[in-house]
């Protein structure tokens, strides 16, 4: 297997392809009434400006399904609750909704709702709690996301919500953008964004483990909670690698074998960059893995991987008989995991919101690594 070239470019491409197989989607119904603040929301939390770049399919006329390309999660957005109709977009969502949970493909299933309320309306829809009950009947779970909200505290409104809308697992006031307001004697006060931190790990606690890589990768970078999400998520893509590593030489393997644990590496490369935000697709991540491990033949990539690894495990300078033991192996993988981690959070932390330079950061990764 060493010394065929064709046989470790299918295992790479098998490796990226395996991962994005695995990553799968998540949908999530963003609800709520005309111009409460849904798709401002959406581009907040989300990467991507989801719901102003992505393409959105009219399920009716008042549902659309928001999706974008090489983006694991799918907005289910649908407004007009404040109209005479809303039975119909209701029962069209029940519909929908029962629609996509029989179906035996998992990646369909709906994992959570928003219900936006916008704080300055003041009151409670019969449509908003039909919605809100509907949707906990179908095990939905359901966050109210009081938007636009300017003071955060609790008030009589927000008891009100909480009372009517029983139903919900969570509620969370939000202000989605940062902006400025001009009162009468020309004093000016200033709003920054507010709660999104708590939306997101709520809405964290409402995702499978399955599809949790899917969700980091979904988020913005530029907020501290999606941060935390995605390096705790890396940080067992790491782990589950380093002990695959360790299986596949839990009986010694000769230095020229350590080509057996490049599969492994790749998959658990293109598994980080797939939490952090890279786009979900082939060409993405047959970048991300040549341009973090070099574009040379792939051959020598394995043997470079292990040069370059093995001089960061102190005590480890040479390789003890010409093999790697399993110990080896796992350290190795959970060196380059955690240089991997480190390169792109720092990315991240220099460019808040920013899509991930892929070649930029394969280039410091290397540089890191010393590979070159
Ligand atoms: N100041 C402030 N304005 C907001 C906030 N969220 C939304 N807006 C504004 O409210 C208006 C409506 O926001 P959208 O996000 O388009 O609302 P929507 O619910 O998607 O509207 P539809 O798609 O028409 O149902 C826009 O002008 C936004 O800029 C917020 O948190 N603060
Ligand atoms: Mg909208």
């Amino acid at each position: 297997m060493r010394s065929d070239t064709a046989t470790i470019t299918d295992a790479l491409e098998d490796a990226i392809l395996n991962v994005i197989e695995g990553v799968g989607n998540i949908n999530i119904i963003v609800a709520g009434k005309t111009g409460v603040g849904k798709s401002t929301l959406i581009n907040c939390v989300f990467r991507g400006e989801l719901a102003k770049t992505g393409s959105g399919k009219p399920v009716t006329q008042q549902i659309e399904e928001i999706t974008k390309e090489g983006h694991p999660l799918t907005i289910i957005d649908s407004k007009g609750l404040e109209l005479k109709d809303f039975q119909k977009i209701s029962a069209d969502l029940e519909f929908f909704i029962k629609k996509r949970s029989i179906s035996g493909d998992e990646n369909k299933h709906i994992h959570a709702a928003w219900l936006c309320i916008q704080e300055s309306s003041n009151r409670v829809e019969d449509a908003e709690i039909e919605l809100c009950n509907m949707l906990k009947k179908l095990s939905i779970p359901v966050i109210v996301v009081i938007t636009q909200s300017m003071f955060g505290k609790e008030n009589d409104f927000i008891t009100k919500v909480k009372k009517d809308l029983n139903a919900a697992t969570a509620f969370v006031q939000v202000r989605a953008l940062a902006g400025e307001f001009e009162d009468d004697d020309g004093e000016l006060y200033k709003f920054k964004e507010k709660n999104i931190n708590a939306l997101i790990t709520e809405t964290a606690g409402l995702i499978p483990e399955a599809k949790k890589r899917a969700f980091a990768n979904a988020l913005n970078s530029r907020h501290q909670s999606s941060m935390k999400i995605k390096i705790e998520q890396a940080g067992k893509e790491v782990l589950a690698a380093s002990t695959l590593a360790a299986v596949a030489a839990a009986s010694p393997i000769p230095f020229s074998d350590a080509i057996l644990l490049v599969p492994i590496q790749v998959g658990m490369l293109a598994k980080v960059g797939v939490t952090f935000g890279m786009d979900v697709s082939t060409s993405a991540l047959t970048t991300l893995v040549m341009s973090a491990v070099g574009s040379g033949a792939v051959t020598v990539v394995g043997r470079v991987l292990v040069t370059g690894l093995l001089k960061m495990i102190p005590g480890v300078g040479t390789v003890v008989g010409g093999a790697i033991a399993a110990t080896t192996a796992a350290a190795l993988t959970k060196a380059l995991g955690a240089a991997y981690i480190a390169v792109l959070t720092d990315f991240c932390e220099k460019n808040p919101g920013k899509d991930l330079d892929i070649a930029l950061i394969g280039a410091e990764l290397k540089r890191k690594m010393s590979f070159s």
